[in-house]
Order: C-alpha cells, then sequence, then structure tokens
C-alpha cells in the first residue's frame, strides 16, 4: 500500500516524544560509563594477555607483566641516548650562547606571512631533521628532567636557548631559515579558533588524531607511536589560546616577577606567562598537552617561538618604559623561583642541556643582538599583506582600528607546499637506552624497569585507554550504541507507521 500523505496522530507524537530522549542519551553517552572491557588494549598488550591465559600463571600479574613489557618498549624510545648527547654536546664545543652562531643571524616572523617559498623550504627543514633523528633528540631532551625548566622562573629563558639551538639545527639542513611564530591571538578572534587555516593541508594539518594530512602527515613523536592532538573546537570553555588582552595586560608591568610565578600556587598568577603558554598546550590537546611528549609535534615549534616572541615584547617594554630596570639581571627572588622548590631555576644553576651555559645566561641580551630578531606580528590595514589574514574593524570595539584575523581553513585550497621526502618510519634505527649523563650533570641516568615504569605511570600515558574526548559526539561514540539506536529507532518507526 502506498501512502501519498503522512499524518501524526496525538499518539504518534507522543511516542516520538518518549523516543527522542533515549535516542539523545545514547548519542551522548559517553564512554566513560562503559564497561571496564572496553578499555583499549594496544595488540601487544592483548596478544601478551592471549598468551598467558593458557599457562598456569595469576592471570593478573601476567596482565601487569605485559603491561609492562609494553610500557618499558615505549618508554625506552623517550630517554636520552649517547648520540642524543653527542648533538648537545657539540653546542658547547662551538660555544653556542657565548659566541655569534655558525649560521648567522636570522629574523622571525608569523608562519602566515612567511612566502610559500619560506614556507615551502621551513617545512622541509624540520621534515629532513625529523629523517635524520635530530627533532627527536630535542624532544627526549625537553621530556626529561621536567621541573628543572618548566614551572619556574628558568623556563622563559632555557626555553629561549632551546628554540636558538632547534634553529641551528634547522640551518644546518636548510641555510637561511628560522623559527616563525604562531600568533594564535589572530585564531582567538573565530567564533571556532580550530577553524583557523593554521589547521589545514597548508600549515599543520589536521588538529584531531593522527595527523593525516599537509606536511607533517604521518609522523611519529614520542614513545614511537603516532602524533596525535585533539584542539578545543571553540566557545569559550577553558583551555583558551592567547588573546590580544592578555598579550596586552603583561605589557603593563615593568618587572620579570610579574610575569612569572615562584614557588606560590603555580596557578596563582593570572599573568604567568608559562601558565598561558600551559593553556595553548592544553587547546592543542594530543601530545601537546603532555611535556613529555609535546616538542615532538612540529605546532611545538611555533608555539614556544610565540611565547619568546612575547617575552621578547615584554623586555623591549621593559628597556624603553622602565628605564631603571635591567633586563640581564632582573629575575625572581631567590627564595622564590619555583613550584615545590624544584632544583635547576637559580640564577647560577646549570641549563639542563646546556650545561656549560647558567640559567642567568638566558636573560642575556646576546639572544636577541647576536642570534635572532623578531618582525613585530601583524596589524591593520594591511596585516603584512598576507593572503592568509585580514583586517577586521569590526570584531573587537575595544580596538576601532581593527585587528588581523586568521583566514579558516576553507582557504587552503591548494596546499602550496610540495614536500620532497615522504616520511618512512624506520624502527631499526631506534637508538640504544644507555648513556652515562651529561657532562657536569650529575642528574641525567640510565634509566632501568622499575624506573620507567614509574616514570611512565608519572607521566600518566594516554595510550592505555581510548582517549576520552569531549570534542565531538562521534569521537566519544562507541559504534555499537550506533548500531543500537539505529536499530530502536528504525522499529520504532515502523510501529509507528
Ligand atoms: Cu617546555
Amino acid at each position: 500500500m502506498r501512502r501519498d500523505t503522512v499524518t501524526f496522530t496525538t499518539m504518534d507524537i507522543l511516542l516520538l516524544l518518549a523516543i527522542l530522549p533515549l535516542a539523545l542519551a545514547c548519542v551522548f553517552a559517553d564512554e566513560t560509563n562503559l564497561p571496564l572491557d572496553n578499555i583499549y588494549k594496544t595488540p601487544e598488550v592483548a596478544n601478551c594477555e592471549r598468551r598467558a591465559k593458557d599457562a598456569p600463571v595469576d592471570q593478573d600479574l601476567a596482565s601487569e607483566a605485559c603491561l609492562r613489557v609494553f610500557l618499558d618498549s615505549r618508554v625506552k624510545p623517550n630517554l636520552l641516548t649517547e648520540s642524543d648527547l653527542l648533538l648537545f654536546e657539540e653546542f658547547a664545543n662551538n660555544r653556542f650562547g657565548i659566541k655569534a652562531p655558525r649560521s648567522g643571524f636570522r629574523m622571525r616572523k608569523e608562519v602566515r606571512l612567511l612566502t610559500k617559498d619560506e614556507r615551502q623550504k621551513f617545512f622541509n627543514a624540520l621534515l629532513k631533521i625529523y629523517k635524520n633523528g635530530d627533532m627527536a633528540r630535542f624532544g627526549r631532551m625537553h621530556g626529561q628532567q621536567l621541573l628543572r625548566k618548566h614551572k619556574g622562573a628558568g623556563f622563559l629563558g632555557w626555553h629561549r636557548i632551546f628554540l636558538a639551538a632547534f634553529e641551528e639545527k634547522l640551518r644546518e639542513v636548510e641555510p637561511g631559515v628560522s623559527l616563525p611564530y604562531w600568533d594564535y591571538t589572530m585564531d582567538s578572534y573565530l567564533p571556532r579558533p580550530a577553524d583557523s587555516l593554521v589547521w589545514s593541508p597548508c600549515f599543520f594539518g589536521n588538529g584531531v588524531g593522527k595527523i593525516t594530512e599537509g606536511p607533517f602527515a604521518g609522523m611519529f613523536g614520542g614513545f614511537n607511536v603516532d602524533i596525535v592532538r585533539d584542539y578545543a573546537p571553540g566557545g569559550k570553555c577553558p583551555p583558551e589560546l592567547i588573546s590580544k588582552n592578555d598579550f596586552d595586560r603583561l605589557m603593563k608591568f615593568c618587572y620579570f616577577k610579574n610575569i612569572t610565578t615562584g614557588s606560590g600556587p603555580y596557578y596563582g598568577n593570572p599573568n604567568n606567562l608559562e601558565l598561558l603558554h600551559d593553556n595553548v598546550h592544553d587547546w592543542v590537546g594530543g601530545d601537546m598537552s603532555q611535556i613529555a611528549f609535546s616538542s615532538f609535534d612540529p605546532v611545538f615549534w611555533m608555539h614556544h617561538t610565540y611565547i619568546d616572541y612575547v617575552w621578547e615584547r615584554f623586555r623591549r617594554h621593559q628597556k624603553k618604559n622602565c628605564k631603571h630596570v635591567d633586563v640581564e639581571s632582573d629575575y625572581r627572588p631567590e627564595r622564590d623561583l619555583s613550584q615545590n622548590n624544584a632544583p635547576g631555576h637559580s640564577l647560577t644553576s646549570p641549563m639542563h642541556g646546556f650545561e656549560y651555559l647558567q640559567v642567568r645566561q638566558g636573560l642575556s641580551n646576546i639572544w636577541t643582538s647576536l642570534y635572532y630578531d623578531y618582525e613585530d606580528h601583524p596589524v591593520c590595514p594591511d596585516c603584512g599583506n598576507s593572503e592568509n589574514l585580514y583586517c577586521d574593524k569590526t570584531v573587537d570595539p575595544t580596538r576601532p582600528k581593527g585587528v588581523c584575523v586568521t583566514k579558516t581553513h576553507f582557504f587552503c585550497v591548494q596546499p602550496s607546499v610540495q614536500l620532497s621526502e615522504t616520511l618512512v618510519w624506520n624502527p631499526k634505527k631506534e637508538l640504544d637506552m644507555q648513556h652515562q649523563g651529561l657532562p657536569g650533570d650529575g642528574q641525567t641516568g640510565h634509566v632501568g624497569h622499575n624506573k620507567s615504569r614509574i616514570l611512565a605511570s608519572e607521566l600518566n600515558i594516554g595510550y592505555l585507554t581510548v582517549p576520552n574526548s569531549s570534542k565531538t559526539i562521534f569521537q566519544s561514540f562507541d559504534s555499537r550504541l550506533l548500531v543500537f539506536c539505529i536499530v530502536t529507532c528504525s522499529v520504532f518507526i515502523i510501529l509507528l507507521n
């Protein structure tokens, strides 16, 4: 029988109203409410447990052992190796940070202001040092002894040197490149900052899950597994990107201590640049939100270059408007240097990885006089004449001259960057984990199995469970629930008709 018109009775509507909450409950169901056997186990762990099933052993202990073997295999590649240390010794031998860099002075600018040629060169340089292993060496250096360079006054200086060293390596494989910065204040004006052009194949690639598009597609990160991202799509919910207001607020202070935090509560100072920087790491999510793995994602370098830019703008402001302050010695008081008084933040502490330098050398003017300087961020009306930006005169009523806003990813029509090399991961190249420690550094050492287990749990490894994403319905959606919803809804629709 064929129906020409569909009519709904009151009963039909009541039935629909009854089904709707059920269907919605299905759709918004979160996997955290699912039974424990839904916890994702990597194939290695699952196979190992399967083998243990037939053995006369305590199954709980066997599971733990399987997990331990897996974690060890993942932690090992994250430890500094002999050859990593050789790379950092090279900096000492070249008196890096003491005399001018071998590859010359460089100017840094916003990533969307790079010409196509510059962008291609920069991405190629990243890919080259990814392939030769240097990027991972920097990743491992950053991921070790976290408290010596984070959550304290030494944060800005250590990262300044770390960036300049990384830039030197880039310039070895691609002469003339410099690190661009990602000025996300231009993204934060979008209703959904995740729509920014940077999250497209023209720049950073996709912002959710493994990197599958753009120049870094297929890259591996810490633990020799795919780099993942999980960006916050938008709205005004934390974590937030740094905004123009944040930037301006910082420029009203005169002292280093105003924009950092010491031994007090780490989150106590809303003007703490490190805290604002943490929010961006969390905003990108995935590996970027874990200090131990963040610098394996190329986005790390452009994020940190912007943080360094903000600090440099603060220093320029100090020199101009706070004449009584000497920026090369302005620091936090000795008794108030870091969260939980972690070592490594006092002016005479050696820098991790660059033990021949002390923390005070991070405050030196040498970096921006001999190594690099910054082009200012783009401003209206021309916004650096970039085809990737536009001047918006209405989005921020407090700035009547207008602000530069990023174009969205729809404007990446054709990725301009042609990759010169494809990425092929070769596990055989995995480096051995033994090392004796850095010269003059009593703290870096070989990490044994037990310690690595503790390390893994401290690092809060996210690969043991499916990431609990709050981002989109579909990411946290269990496929069995989908089938259930479809079946239930279909049955009711048939009944209704
Ligand atoms: Cu860091």
